[in-house]
């Protein structure tokens, strides 16, 4: 008998057709009613694959007896419950690494679109505006300027990397200061980053400690020139402060690939002209994604073969 394992969310095919082959896959996201669900087919359950942003609550852990192990793909975890897991001695594994640059790649990426204007400039061009009007508005200059990285772990490292090739002044915010970080000035206070930054990038993994890290007085201290790039997770952001922040100018646009209660974000964000919105698809490429679902199946067979997991967090 295959082991039963329970999916929160749906994968891509190639994922679920390998799962299945070694699983007795129950699909949480198909049941009309979960309840029911939960308590008629998935009772044997022994182990847990979620998506980063799904995680496993300490109600949904509660549920499962026999839970052994949660593997998420994704690198964060916060919307697993370590507590609950802890106590039950439940495993979790998560996908570092595999995703680090494909999450740079895109936080630069949102940051020069912004920066630039390349999503209105596209609708000049099919508008026929080009033609009408001529020119399009001029916007503000990336290279040269200067950028702040709140987190300077795996992801944050791989952003400041990128941001030295445009020849920025680059400045970082972490718990210590960091011995890889050559050449960064290193700004503990978020406050004072902001203060410091043209660009802040949110690279923080996110938790109980981090919420709202990017507070009100962070996003002010930014200003109305400023830009907040955020890859991590919404939870490091206090939303309320953002948006009222956005609509009065004193910040002067943001690049959000994350929303607390995402994919239904407050609708504010879509009547706002200097925000981009992307959708949580940072580590979104066809590669990474592979890896990820890799790594998800390479630590539940590690789990169910005896062997040390791969990627462990607890
Ligand atoms: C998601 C993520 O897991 O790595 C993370 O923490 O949030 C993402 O990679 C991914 O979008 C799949 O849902």
């Amino acid at each position: 008998m295959k082991p039963q394992i329970l999916v929160i969310g749906p994968y891509p095919e190639w994922d679920m057709v390998e799962l299945e082959k070694s699983y007795d896959v129950k699909k949480l996201y198909e049941a009309s009613d979960r309840d029911a669900f939960i308590a008629n087919e998935a009772s044997q359950v022994t182990a847990i694959a979620t998506r980063g942003e799904l995680g496993a609550s300490a109600e949904l852990i509660g549920r499962l007896p026999n839970l052994k192990i949660v593997s998420v793909y994704g690198v964060g975890y916060d919307a697993v419950n370590l507590d609950a897991c802890r106590e039950r001695g439940i495993r979790v594994t998560n996908t570092p690494d595999v995703l680090t640059n494909d999450v740079a790649d895109l936080g630069v990426a949102m940051m020069l679109c912004q920066s630039r204007g390349m999503i209105g400039a596209e609708q000049w061009v099919r508008d026929g505006s080009w033609a009408a009007k001529g020119l399009y508005p001029l916007k503000r200059k990336v290279w040269g300027r200067k950028a702040g990285v709140l987190g300077l772990g795996r992801i944050g490292f791989e952003v400041a990397k990128r941001l030295r090739g445009f020849d920025m002044d680059i400045a970082y915010s972490d718990v210590s200061q960091k011995s890889y970080a050559e050449g960064m000035t290193f700004i503990a206070d978020p406050v004072a980053l902001a203060e410091h930054s043209d660009f802040l990038f949110v690279t923080l993994a996110a938790s109980a400690a981090t919420r709202h890290i990017v507070s009100k007085p962070v996003i002010e201290a930014l200003g109305p020139e400023g830009m907040l790039i955020n890859i991590s997770r919404a939870s490091n952001i206090d939303e309320a402060a953002l948006l009222d922040a956005l609509e009065n100018g004193r910040l002067g646009s943001a690049a959000l690939d994350v929303f607390d209660g995402e994919p239904n974000l407050d609708p504010r964000f879509l009547k706002l002209e200097n925000v981009l919105l992307q959708p949580h698809h940072a580590s979104g490429t066809i590669e990474t994604r592979k890896a990820m679902g890799k790594l998800v199946r390479d630590n539940l067979a590690a789990h169910f073969a005896g062997q040390p997991l791969p990627t462990p967090v607890i």
